[in-house]
């Protein structure tokens, strides 16, 4: 074993000894006599003269590689000792069912996988969270809200199977969802996913990074809630249990000083720090533990360390000169990790070996109780008394960080083996240590065939478990349906301006502005509505919401604003309906996704607009998006300055050509890019009506644009056209060919037709296309119902297309695979343009031409379409339209 030589360690060098003594014993006294809070006041004090005297100190942050709480602090635990071994043993049911069930599934099918040593680390950090904490919803409280770290997902089944909420039968469908259904039963999902565990998941933590940032901004939201008046404030805390691998993740910590700004006491995270990540170390050569702890206290959180168990307090409190501290502070983690998978002789040798000091008090102790030294996070009694005082902490938020075990009690299996992470099974010889180690009731024949422990209803454990879930409110996970409805006012009440317009000038995203105005004034329904941005609100012209319902601010307005003698000025208010993100799109989604979801996590609909510039959307913040589609979150996307040509000026890196393609793959996401007012509106209205009022899960993406159009006036006829993807501008029954456009590039498709007629008296037929993606969806599921049933239901786009074989030009803002996704359902020639290609600064026209959808392109491919190979007459017809034949594909340069 090679350790850093001790020239590697800094020596704090003291240059008068007996000064420093004299300093220490002068503290020691004003703590034994006055008290820590004293001891405290005086330091901030010496601090603060520090400063003012020019001496430049700083606190070093992290405190030393041991328990913030001491012994003498921890509160009784609940029930006592023999509370403690009951839960205890039940801890052990629960890593026995767990390893049970992942390694059966894997016995069966090897390709199913699954994890053991997480929760194997995590289980009794649980286990003190299920027994004492994790409060229910029922009748009188609204309930805490918890995020599971994802992969200790077998453990939170197993205590379901314990507390009956999922039978045997159901945990032999771990991972097997699809074969569970077909058996009439309803399968575990691996990670936690409400879209396929909806009455038991409520957070989709699966993919790593999105479960803390998640967590902030819904203990953020709840407190939105509260101050506005919509929920009561009853105490209800946030808890998230994460792994210390996850807080790489930068959305981990990207909103660590908004939970400590907004001073988020309802928050608790639970970092497990088993010091591994899959592939190793989370960091081998330092300690991840003082990491998070310089990030956390930085960024103004209370932290608590819950490093050692109660067997250490002994080893400290023999510790007089601090060598065993010493030694702690200096083991970095890849070597506690190589102290973790080795015995207590080894450990003699190797941890307590190091100084004199330490080997005395290592000689106090048996090779085996060095083997049984546990980690804090394995010890119920210091865990209790981490989460209780996190959870009574006030002014901050809180974060514990336990150390444990990686594959705890796996023994040489697994037990802080650098492979443990991927281990899905385990030999009989190592299911029997496994049983040994734990003491759990099971024959060897019952262990080899991996036989699920349930102890009998009138055992201590049942009972046990049973009471303190009563007392808690009842079971944990649950998300709950959320039946309450909202009556959405009527269309001509929110939108009247957009439907009778009559050619008035604006862009779609001043008309939803002015819907979104329009819907906060509602007196019944507008408080419900949350506008979100991130820092563009002037870009979209939302300024006059600002006065109109205020914004967000915990503190209310402690300044005078700069602008507070306009109409329209900054204000900021306890109450204000606005969240102002800030420029944080990842943080703004995640204040979506709470709010988007408050009908079950609080049984309070709230219906958020998030408004954002639509490139920074699905493809830069794609997966919270997609956590948010897991957990049912219904409410509107809004894409604004959206379209690859439209945005113009702004270049490269912010002209969206692509977000609705992504917004395609999303199976509950309703994406629309409307080109009138008109249209925006009733898109809008249904998407309320089947959000709020028919309580369908899905939720809307919507494209706006910062383009004025000439605004026509709601046509006859075309609402249902409007929400299935298509309609009509004018039938033209003899047109020779058929002009498809969306959004701001509608009115080229336009102007093309009328470039046809009056240079070639060719007739072409206009349609809005305001959803590919509905006509698509609609299409492949009238085809397949063709297929299976014989059905002779055409999909929407064949209907409104058939009975003329002219061909079909669609143009579209974005990328060519938009259009192209109909294909299959057009029944004629098809031709489709689009914005493929990096995009660059320029003006509208000149970008529509370079990407060739600008009107006169239209009109030539609808030439090449009705001449075919006619050569010389589409030349000549070039020159009158002035394209020029020779430039570059978009795509290639
Ligand atoms: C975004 C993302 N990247 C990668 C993964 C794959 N993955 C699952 S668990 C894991 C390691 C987690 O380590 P840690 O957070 O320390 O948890 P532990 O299992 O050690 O408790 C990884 C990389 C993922 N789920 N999500």
């Amino acid at each position: 074993m090679s350790r850093p030589s001790d020239s590697d360690i800094p020596q704090d060098i003291d240059l008068d000894a007996q000064e420093t003594q004299e300093w220490l014993q002068a503290l020691q006294s004003v703590l034994a006599e006055a008290g820590p809070e004293r001891a405290r006041f005086l330091l901030s004090r010496l601090s603060a003269a520090a400063q003012q005297w020019g001496v430049n100190w700083r606190d070093a942050r992290n405190t030393p590689y041991v328990n913030t709480i001491r012994p003498e602090q921890e509160p009784p635990f609940p029930g006592g000792s023999d509370a403690q071994a009951i839960e205890e043993r039940i801890a052990s049911i629960m890593r026995w069912n767990a390893l049970a069930m992942v390694v059966r599934a894997n016995r069966a099918y090897g390709e199913l996988g699954g994890h053991i040593a997480s929760f194997a680390s995590a289980a009794d950090l649980f286990e003190v969270g299920f027994n004492h904490f994790f409060r229910a919803r029922d009748a009188q409280f609204a309930g805490d809200v918890v995020y599971f770290q994802p992969h200790s997902a077998p453990g939170i089944y197993a205590r379901a199977f314990l507390e009956g909420a999922l039978s045997e039968e159901d945990l032999a469908y771990y991972r097997r969802e699809i074969e569970a259904k077909r058996v009439g039963r309803q399968g575990l999902s691996s990670y936690p996913h409400p879209w396929l565990m909806p009455h038991f998941w409520q957070f989709p933590t699966g993919s790593m990074g999105i479960g803390p940032i998640n967590a902030i901004y819904q203990a953020r939201f709840l407190r939105y809630m509260e101050h506005r008046g919509l929920l009561q404030d009853q105490g209800r805390k946030v808890w998230g249990v994460f792994g210390d691998g996850e807080m790489d993740e930068p959305e981990s910590l990207a909103a660590l000083s908004l939970a400590s700004r907004e001073k988020l006491d309802n928050l608790i995270f639970v970092v497990n720090c088993n010091l591994q990540r899959l592939d190793g170390p989370v960091r081998g050569n330092g300690h991840i533990v003082d990491e998070l702890e310089t990030l956390f206290a930085g960024a103004g959180w209370n932290v608590i360390k819950l490093l050692w168990g109660s067997d250490w307090d002994g080893l400290f409190a023999r510790d007089k000169d601090g060598e065993l501290v010493d030694a702690l502070n200096r083991t970095v983690d890849g070597q506690l990790q190589t102290f973790a998978a080795n015995d207590g002789a080894f450990n003699r040798q190797h941890f307590f070996g190091q100084t004199p000091g330490t080997r005395a008090i290592g000689a106090t102790l048996t090779d085996e109780e060095i083997n049984r030294l546990r980690r804090g996070g394995h010890d119920m009694k210091k865990i209790f008394s981490a989460y209780q005082a996190a959870a009574s902490h006030r002014g901050q938020p809180t974060v514990i960080l336990a150390q444990t075990k990686k594959g705890y009690g796996m023994g040489a299996a697994g037990e802080g083996k650098m492979t443990t992470h991927q281990q899905k099974k385990l030999d009989e010889e190592s299911l029997l240590q496994f049983r040994d180690r734990f003491k759990l009731p099971l024959s060897d024949e019952q262990c080899r065939e991996l036989a699920f422990y349930k102890p009998a209803d009138d055992s201590p454990e049942m009972k046990h478990l049973h009471a303190r879930r009563a007392a808690l409110g009842g079971y944990l996970p649950r998300r709950h349906a959320g039946d309450a409805r909202r009556t959405v006012p009527p269309l001509e009440a929110h939108s009247k301006f957009a439907l009778e317009t009559d050619g008035k000038e604006m862009s779609s995203t001043m008309a939803l502005v002015r819907q979104l105005g329009n819907l906060l004034k509602d007196k019944d329904f507008g408080q419900y509505v949350v506008p979100i941005v991130a820092d563009e609100a002037r870009t979209f012209g939302m300024a006059n919401l600002f006065r109109q319902v205020g914004i967000y601010s915990s503190q209310g307005q402690l300044y005078e604003p700069e602008d507070i003698g306009s109409i329209l000025y900054y204000r900021e208010a306890k109450d204000g309906q606005i969240l102002e993100e800030g420029i944080t799109e990842a943080g703004a989604i995640s204040s979506w996704t709470a709010a988007a979801t408050a009908y079950s996590v609080h049984g309070t609909p709230m219906l958020p607009f998030y408004i954002y510039y639509s490139m920074f959307g699905f493809q830069r913040i794609g997966d919270l998006i997609w956590a948010a589609a897991d957990q049912r979150a219904r409410g509107f996307l809004i894409g604004a300055t959206s379209g690859r040509t439209t945005l113009g000026g702004e270049g490269l890196q912010h002209q969206d050509g692509n977000s609705l393609v992504t917004a395609a793959s999303i199976p509950n996401c309703v994406s629309y890019d409307p080109a009138y007012a008109y249209e925006l509106a009733v898109i809008l209205d249904e998407g309320m009506r089947r959000m709020m009022e028919r309580g369908d899960d899905v939720f809307y993406y919507i494209t706006v644009t910062n383009e004025n159009e000439a605004q026509p006036s709601l046509p006859d006829g075309v609402q249902d056209g409007i929400l299935r993807g298509m309609y009509c501008l004018g039938h033209k029954p003899g047109a020779q060919v058929r002009l498809l456009g969306s959004g701001p590039i509608l009115k080229e498709a336009v102007t093309a037709a009328a470039l046809l007629q009056q240079h070639w008296q060719i007739e072409a037929e206009v349609w809005s296309v305001t959803s590919y993606t509905e006509l698509a969806r609609d299409g492949v599921a009238a085809q397949r119902a063709q297929r299976l049933s014989g059905s002779d239901g055409q999909p929407y786009v064949s209907a409104q297309l058939q009975g003329s074989a002219a061909p079909v030009i669609a143009v579209s803002d974005y990328i060519r695979t938009l259009p192209e996704s109909i294909r299959a359902f057009v029944p004629a020639p098809y031709v489709t343009l689009g914005t493929d290609g990096f995009g660059r600064s320029d003006t509208r026209v000149n970008l529509r031409d370079f990407f060739e959808i600008y009107a006169r392109w239209i009109a030539y491919t609808a030439l090449c379409e009705v001449w075919g190979d006619e050569r010389s007459r589409l030349e000549e017809a070039a020159r009158t339209l002035g394209i020029d034949m020779n430039k570059p594909l978009s795509s290639s340069v």
